[in-house]
């Protein structure tokens, strides 16, 4: 694929299955009410921030030029904890930036690729009313960059990808990320908005071997990734980088599925989404506990943190969340609220049959508090920071009881981290469990 001859042949080839048609001679342009007019004031250089970031919203009540600028870059990063992985990605992050402009705006996008790329690249917008999304107009050998401009018809949150044969290929390398038109009123307000992106990985290691990976073509063909990740990376959404809130916040997710196979059952274990913008559209739907998101899609929740804890983001196909990656947290801090959720008690059912025996040993209520049934697994390496953390701290608050006999407390360990009390955990390492 890297041969300059090959190159061009797919290039062209791209171009064809892209539809880069003429525009039809002598007909009149076409008319829409959604079109709210030609830009007007200076144009807008766009925030490109890196994700889990949102742009900030937008408060004009008029269209406008906003520039877009994108480069593609092919970058060797972790993909989890000592695996590395060569991503193809827009601006060296997976996904790229997330755009935001109102409907009507013409966007003036810029797509550079990197001069040490060994690939064309180009983008197809989902927010596009035009052949190919743009996928055509974008073309753009390594070194060069291409420019083109659309205008912003249709209200929602869309995905964004690569479009260059083979597309699969690109997309599961990492080259998408999400474009949100909000309608000429805005949206309304929200307290915390963050930005994430499904994806499925296919590398020839199995989960978790160390070491660089490269893409393992039969896996794609047969649709069976190694990983399934938010944001390009096990982890992105967990412990230090996990999302934050407070209690009695309106969070609002803008969630996309990259894919390039696999659809979305998007949850957030411990919560109900208030509503849920469905499939990106201007549809609302409300309380609703699991949403799906097709490959290449997108779908904006939003919800009330009323309770503190730590909330689990989760693809409920539940395999791919707690073996394969797909797992993210969003920490809410603040006070319990015990009339909403509380712990009364836990322990042995008070039978006749317990009142006379002694359990045997191995079937008497552990110390540890932690809920996962194989918390020795996530004690290990391959866990997402704030779990393994759980983990060795209830590990930790054995050794602590052991200690506590001999006056001699581990002090590192705060008991809140293994408190029976609900209202008592720290938030930031215990994990919730699903019901
Ligand atoms: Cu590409």
């Amino acid at each position: 694929m890297r041969h300059p001859l090959l190159s061009a042949i797919v290039l062209a080839l791209g171009l064809v299955l892209l539809g880069a048609h003429a525009a039809p001679v002598g007909a009149a342009p076409a008319t829409d009410p959604a079109d709210l007019g030609p830009p007007r004031g200076t144009p807008i250089e766009e925030a490109m921030l890196a994700p889990p970031a949102v742009p900030p919203p937008i408060h004009r009540d008029y269209p406008a030029r906003v520039i877009v600028r994108l480069e593609t870059r092919e970058v060797v990063k972790e993909i989890a904890d000592g695996v590395r992985y060569d991503f193809w990605t827009f601006n060296g992050s997976v996904p790229g930036p997330m755009i935001r402009v109102r409907q009507g705006d013409t966007v003036e996008l810029h797509l550079k690729n990197a001069a040490d790329s060994h690939m064309a690249h180009n983008i197809d917008l989902h927010a596009v009313m035009g052949p190919g999304g743009g996928a055509a107009l974008s073309m753009t050998p390594p070194g060069h960059e291409s420019v083109f401009t659309f205008k912003a018809m249709r209200e929602g949150l869309y995905i964004y990808h690569c479009a260059t044969p083979p597309v699969p290929m690109h997309i599961a390398n990492g080259m998408y990320g999400l474009i949100l038109v909000e309608p000429p009123q805005g949206l309304p307000k929200a307290d915390r908005e963050y930005y994430v992106v499904q994806g499925d990985f296919y590398t020839t290691g199995a989960y978790h071997v160390p070491g660089l990976q490269t893409f393992d073509m039969q896996k794609l063909l047969l649709e069976q990734p190694t990983y399934v990740l938010f944001n390009g990376r096990e982890g992105s959404l967990t412990g230090a980088n996990a999302l934050t809130a407070k209690v009695g916040d309106t969070v609002r997710l803008f969630v996309g599925d990259g894919g390039p196979n696999l659809v979305s059952s998007f949850h957030v274990i411990g919560q109900i989404f208030d509503s849920v913008n469905v499939e990106g559209g201007t549809l609302i739907n409300h309380n609703v506990q699991t949403t799906l998101i097709p490959a290449g899609g997108a779908v904006t929740v939003e919800m009330k943190t009323l309770v503190p804890g730590t909330f689990l983001l989760v693809d409920h196909s539940i395999t791919r969340a707690f073996m394969q990656g797909a797992l993210g947290q969003l920490v809410v801090s603040g006070p319990a609220a015990p009339a909403i959720y509380n712990k009364v008690s836990s322990g042995p059912i008070p039978t006749a049959a317990n009142r006379s025996r002694r359990l045997p040993r191995r079937l008497q209520p552990r110390r540890s508090m932690t809920p996962w049934p194989t918390a020795r697994a996530y004690s290990r390496r391959s866990a997402p920071p704030a779990i393994r953390a759980t983990a060795w701290a209830c590990r930790a608050r054995s050794r602590r009881w052991r200690c506590r006999i001999t006056s001699t407390p581990i002090r590192r360990v705060p008991s809140a981290s293994c408190s029976t009390g609900s209202a008592a955990r720290s938030p930031s390492t215990t994990p919730a469990t699903s019901r």
